[in-house]
């Protein structure tokens, strides 16, 4: 990388460590835990740091910690702690748990309510000298406490004083990974699977090493690491000791292997003729699988299961309850130690979208809600946040407060499925901090849902937290560089769901950029806004889902919901939109909450706005509590969220300089292309909602587009016009294409705007199924040319395949003619669908 102009004068004379060091090229590999070296004024702070790192006994998990330290304080201050096993009569970081301690440190007494993965930071001293001590009950819980500490310096923060106990919130902390032992990942955007390749675990696990050291530093404990929809293979022959390496792989950092499995396995994989829960052939067969599992893997955490969902084998086949399916499979897991986590997201996708009191929403609470207590003590009921499926905006779900004698996890998706798939920024900690906070008042008293999952509220033995990680290959594990700070968050929140979103930002940026309070301001403001960015140009007023659900998740979809069977509905047509769930007139779903927050969510005049058509149908004109009508807002919402996403690119190009150029140039990337998907999304929707509604923007946009010049309105030479279907996903419905493979076309313009300065946008769509390349002229000078090898989601001509080739800075004078040329690429035929020409300055 470049060194800055003042380094390379100044370079030689300075000191080592001075101010104007070079920015080193990072992949973004090392996430938050990066250790990069602190300036001179900052490693200031640790120079009484002890020179030794004591270790009292050895382990895998407490080896770790060791290292760890050792690797932290090195990256950061640039020196190398002495590794002992004994205590000398000189000051130490001493690492160990507080039965490893008590011969040395006779009068330490363990704080109170110092659990299982707490740690305690504090300073003592022995035969006369100061330690340092990282202390817990257990070896995970000094680990943790060394992550803490190394965190701490990172972030330049004193030690000088410490004296910290810190305790998780609830026992259970997984990630799920929903990777296919092919290698593929349902709902990954990161490349292909850590863990799997053909089949089989992959023979060089490092990656899974590395991954875990990164959960364990944000306090994550178990992790499975197949997909729910799970391929019964998993529990074939020869395939445990596979698992085995990767449980061997997580086990010096604290991380235990699970497994998703299919309900159907012992039919499947076992050779039974049933796998009724209740058949004590199949309770025998679950026992003898979980046994041989814990013979290899003896720190095994459990299985999720996912059953009688989108198509799974479940217990219903059998006239069973999922309590009876749950207890016959915990049964075989508790003499280990082992749980289960049932997922609670079972719902029929063939409903009957023409009965207005269908809901899927219902489906969870209608189904677990009457078992409740029906379930084993180390069965935890995976409920996802919301009651139907990962949206931008949806109410907490009824069933998380609907359960007393259950433990009960909740599931949150740090993979972005519905949330702009790592493509666009979305930092979710905001979101999640508005369920963990919010006080569902089960059985008739304040209980925030936080305590509830923690096992708090009802004394629960178990409890806690699964996020959908869905990591890859790709260097920096979840494509966006930006988007590791959900899985940061997830892992903060977990641990402490008291955190709030800016401080857990804060934190993320700094360990991940460093401490120039530039980077973090600019970094800070735009991941705390990105959400509800995202939600503004995507889907308003709580409406359910616009997306394309029918295909990749992705783009814009707004009829995509309506008229199946998946009830993703929203119930949009030409009078209102929204779904009527109210107990007067509704589907009912309201009265799954307690009293007294079903109460405001029951009349329209209560509800949020926020949530406002998740409740009620309402019309386009109905005035909402903003003032605004239900149309305008969703006009306006999508017109202002568009714009934010597009002030983000200026905003980052200020950090030019303060971040290596390798993760600047990844992001940059990343936000110029969310800033003209967003223009897609912004477009789709508000042109259905006018060509439904027939009522117009009343600030005159949509539908009006100055300085656009359709290219099927252009001078074509080859190219021809096709209708894409739905019309909003292109321009005025139409794009062009180059007819056949081999062709050469051109679609061109002549500029009649004044002489200036522009900036000239061609929105193209760019397929998977070739490289099209795109050359554009004006008049005879090529000014940009580019390969569409964008990978994006859509098959076809859609909002899911449509982006922007930006040109900024061009002269143009009237009379130029606006040449683009396409050359296609087997069945991508440089599909075009406008240009946009904009006065720049
Ligand atoms: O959101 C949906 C996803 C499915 C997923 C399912 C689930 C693993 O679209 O891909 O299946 O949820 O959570 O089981």
């Amino acid at each position: 990388m470049k060194r800055p102009m003042c380094c390379a004068i100044l370079g030689a004379l300075l000191v080592a460590g001075a101010q104007c060091r070079p920015l080193r090229a990072e992949t973004g590999y090392e996430a938050w835990l990066r250790y990069a070296p602190l300036s001179v004024d900052e490693s200031q702070k640790y120079d009484s740091l002890p020179a030794t790192a004591v270790l009292l006994r050895d382990t895998p998990v407490l080896e770790s910690a060791q290292t760890e330290l050792i690797r932290g304080v090195r990256g950061m201050l640039g020196r190398t702690l002495r590794a002992e096993k004994t205590l000398g009569g000189e000051p130490a970081i001493v690492l160990g748990t507080l039965d490893d301690l008590h011969a040395a440190f006779p009068e330490l007494r363990a704080p109170a309510g110092l659990a299982k993965d707490g740690f305690w930071l504090t300073t003592a001293k022995t035969r006369g000298v100061d330690c340092l001590v990282v202390t817990a009950e257990t070896d995970r819980g000094v680990l943790y406490g060394v992550f803490t500490l190394l965190s701490r310096i990172a972030r330049s923060e004193s030690i000088a004083t410490l004296d910290e106990v810190q305790q998780p919130a609830a026992p259970l902390r997984w990630v799920d990974e929903w990777d296919n032992l092919d290698g593929s990942i349902e709902r990954g955007y990161a490349g292909r699977s850590i863990f799997f390749e053909n089949g089989a675990v992959r023979s060089d696990l490092a990656r899974a090493s590395d991954y875990a050291r990164l959960l364990a530093s944000v306090g994550i404990n178990g992790c499975a690491v197949n997909n729910v929809n799970a391929d019964p293979r998993a529990l074939g022959d020869g395939f445990i000791p596979q698992l085995a390496r990767i449980a061997g792989a997580f086990r010096p950092w604290g991380v235990r292997l699970a497994l998703s499995v299919d309900l159907s396995s012992p039919k499947t994989v076992g050779g039974l003729d049933t796998f009724d829960p209740l058949d004590p052939r199949v309770v025998e067969w679950w026992k003898q699988k979980v046994d041989e599992i814990y013979a290899q893997i003896p720190d095994f955490g459990g299985f999720v299961v996912k059953a009688d969902s989108e198509g799974r084998a479940g217990p219903s086949s059998y006239g069973r309850t999922p309590a009876d399916a749950a207890n016959a499979i915990a049964g075989a897991l508790q003499p280990h130690g082992g749980f289960l986590f049932y997922r609670a997201f079972v719902y029929d996708h063939h409903l009957d979208w023409t009965n207005l009191k269908n809901d899927r929403a219902r489906a969870a609470y209608d189904i677990f809600h009457p078992l409740d207590g029906k379930f084993d003590d180390n069965v935890i009921l995976q409920i996802k946040y919301g009651p139907i499926d990962f949206q931008v905006r949806e109410p907490v779900s009824p069933l998380l407060g609907g359960l007393q004698k259950t433990n009960e996890a909740i599931e949150l998706q740090i993979t972005q499925e519905y949330t702009g798939q790592q493509r666009h920024l979305c930092f979710l900690a905001p979101m999640w901090k508005e369920s963990l906070d919010f006080d569902l008042h089960a059985n008739g008293s304040s209980s925030l849902l936080r305590d509830l999952i923690s096992g708090k509220t009802f004394h629960r033995p178990a409890g806690g937290y699964a996020g959908v990680a869905n990591v890859g290959l790709d260097a920096n594990w979840l494509g966006h560089p930006l988007a590791m700070a959900n899985l940061f968050a997830f892992g903060r929140l977990a641990w402490n769901p008291e955190l709030s979103a800016a401080a857990i930002t804060e934190e993320w940026t700094r360990l991940t950029f460093g401490n120039d309070p530039q980077v973090v301001e600019a970094i800070d403001a735009m991941q705390l806004s990105s959400w509800r960015t995202y939600e503004d140009y995507t889907g308003p007023l709580g409406a359910g889902t616009l997306t394309n659900i029918l295909g990749p998740h992705y783009g814009p979809g707004v009829e995509s919901s309506e008229r199946n069977g998946w009830g993703q509905w929203h119930r949009g047509d030409q009078d209102g939109i929204g779904m009527d769930r109210s107990v007067s007139t509704g589907t009912g779903y309201v009265c799954q909450y307690s009293p007294l927050v079903a109460k405001p969510y029951e009349s329209v005049s209560t509800t949020p706005d926020e949530l406002l058509l998740f409740f009620h149908h309402v019309p386009y004109m109905h005035v909402l509590h903003s003032g605004k009508t239900v149309i305008q807002y969703i006009y306006d919402s999508h017109y202002e969220g568009a714009e934010r996403a597009a002030e983000n690119v200026p905003r980052w190009q200020s950090l030019k300089g303060l971040i290596d150029d390798e993760r600047y140039a990844a992001v940059l990337a990343r936000l110029e292309y969310q800033a003209g998907h967003a223009i897609v999304w912004r477009d789709a929707v508000c042109n259905w909602f006018f060509r439904v509604s027939g009522i117009p923007d009343a600030k005159g946009r949509v539908g009006h587009y100055p300085g656009r010049v359709e290219a099927e309105a252009m001078q074509l030479q080859g190219y021809i016009p096709v209708d894409v279907d739905p019309p909003e996903d292109a321009s005025g419905g139409k794009a062009v294409i180059c007819p056949e493979p081999l062709q050469f076309c051109e679609a061109s313009y002549r500029f009649t705007g004044a002489a200036g300065w522009y900036e000239v946008d061609v929105e193209y769509f760019d397929l998977p199924k070739g490289q099209s390349k795109f050359r554009v002229l004006v008049g005879d000078q090529e000014v940009d040319e580019w390969t569409a090898d964008a990978q994006l989601p859509g098959m076809k001509l859609s909002a899911d395949s449509s982006i922007r080739r930006r040109i900024p800075g061009l002269a143009l004078r009237p009379g130029d003619e606006i040449r683009i040329q396409g050359i296609p690429d087997t069945d991508e035929r440089s599909p075009l669908d406008y240009l946009e020409i904009k006065g720049s300055r």
